[in-house]
């Protein structure tokens, strides 16, 4: 058993809370103890007791092109040999910010910051000051950092105003947030229809990834670019998972359409911490020094980050997104009829490199539909595979992902696992 990984969760719960540096890592969703990772190769991981697996969290998304990529490896070595950070520009910032501008048309200007939950706080910010309003509407069951204002849960009964989603966020931050449920544009025109004139923005993961993988219905993106519109609020895309991932000029690329703001995390910084918002200029130039919102960090933008992130992003531009995409697909259909085979309820939804395994008879579109999902059959899914040296996300609301490191052995080790589960 993983008696290191143990040891140093012991440890770790003694000067940690909770031992981890974040909740989803306890793996207490799945009744498991978190392993401690030694190393990351490509698509594989070993954990401090030397037990090997395919991975399939891969950070949470940031390692697309697998752990310990050669070239960004070797960016990060030769950025580091210069010091680790100057609190001043350097040159990748700027060419790491140009390409990001570059792969999306929605994008003038962005800003780098240190995480996807700055890029939230920071857009959420711009977009109160640009519309000179405060509410802001987001989905129950998305997920965009923990900045107080979207840590907000659905009142109780019919009522719009939210409540703090944990303790320590006043009930003032939150009385500004409105939810409704992911794919109902009804509640987002009634929503629209009572408060439109106060809104700022609203905010969305084009596709959600936060409570398993859950896409937008045709017609359910167009439909908030067109209420947004229509009542002067600005759209923000949070793509800080979907941002090349599921297309090199991510979700707004795949589904055609403009939002106001974007923001990043993850995959632009190949592994570092960052994070990014950006849009148009008339609303970045906003943003301080050169206009009066402001925003700040004082790691963003360091070489090191930038080295990790524009090394990733020049190997994403030329990577062949469609076959990645296919061997995705694949890998989750024959997991579904493995799993099917065994008469468990089962979907596994994919877009682009993303999948996940839904304990459900019926199809998931809202958070309401994930939670009726089956978390015991999933619990001992997560077990069994990990016991095969399958590394899955440690929570049935959370989304598998696949780099382009993988390989038809590593796809067929896991189908291998799964056919050996046992319900
Ligand atoms: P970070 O602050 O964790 O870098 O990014 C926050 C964030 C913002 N927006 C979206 C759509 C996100 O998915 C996230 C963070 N994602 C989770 C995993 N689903 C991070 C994992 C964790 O919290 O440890």
């Amino acid at each position: 058993m993983d008696n290191t990984s143990r040891q140093f969760f012991k440890r770790a719960c003694a000067v940690i809370p909770g031992g981890v540096n974040s909740p989803v890592r306890a793996c207490h969703n799945v009744d498991s103890l978190p392993l401690f990772i030694a190393k990351g190769q490509g698509s594989h991981l070993w954990d401090v007791d030397g037990h090997e697996y395919v991975d399939f969290v891969l950070s949470w998304g940031p390692m697309i092109l697998g752990h310990a990529e050669p070239s960004v490896t070797r960016a990060v070595c030769e950025a580091a040999a210069h010091g680790a950070s100057y609190g001043a520009p350097c040159p990748d910032e700027v060419a790491l910010a140009e390409e990001v501008v570059a792969a999306m048309p929605s994008l003038e200007m962005v800003r780098m910051v240190n995480s996807g939950t700055e890029a939230t706080m920071s857009a959420l910010r711009l977009a109160r000051a640009v519309t000179q309003r405060d509410k802001v509407l987001k989905f129950i069951g998305c997920y965009h950092g923990h900045a107080d204002a979207f840590l907000a849960a659905a009142g109780s009964g019919l009522a719009t105003f939210s409540i703090p989603g944990t303790p320590g966020v006043p009930a003032a931050v939150v009385a500004d947030t409105l939810l409704a449920p992911y794919n109902d544009l009804d509640a987002v025109e009634d929503l629209f229809v009572h408060d439109g004139e106060q809104i700022a923005a609203v905010i969305v993961e084009p596709v959600a990834a936060n409570m398993g993988l859950i896409l937008p219905k045709p017609g359910f993106l167009e439909g908030l670019r067109a209420l947004t519109i229509k009542y002067g609020s600005l759209l923000i895309f949070d793509e800080v998972i979907t941002g090349f991932r599921v297309a090199y000029g991510g979700a707004q690329a795949r589904w055609g359409i403009e939002p106001d703001l974007t923001t990043f995390g993850k995959i632009i910084g190949g592994g570092l911490p960052v994070g990014a918002f950006g849009g148009k200029r008339r609303f970045m130039e906003r943003i301080a020094p050169k206009g009066d919102v402001y925003q700040a960090g004082t790691l963003s933008g360091n070489p090191l980050a930038m080295a990790a992130g524009l090394t990733t992003l020049h190997l994403l531009k030329t990577a062949d997104y469609d076959a990645l995409e296919a061997r995705t697909v694949a890998f989750a259909n024959e997991l579904a009829a493995i799993l099917a085979a065994k008469n468990v309820p089962i979907k596994v939804p994919t877009m682009a490199s993303m999948f996940c395994p839904f304990f459900s008879e019926n199809e998931v579109t809202s958070y309401t539909d994930a939670k009726h999902c089956d978390q015991q059959l999933f619990t001992s899914f997560y077990k069994q595979m990990r016991a095969r040296g399958i590394y899955l996300a440690p929570s049935g609301f959370e989304t598998g992902m696949i780099s382009f490191a993988h390989t038809d052995d590593d796809f067929n080790k896991a189908l291998e696992a799964a056919r050996a589960v046992r319900f």
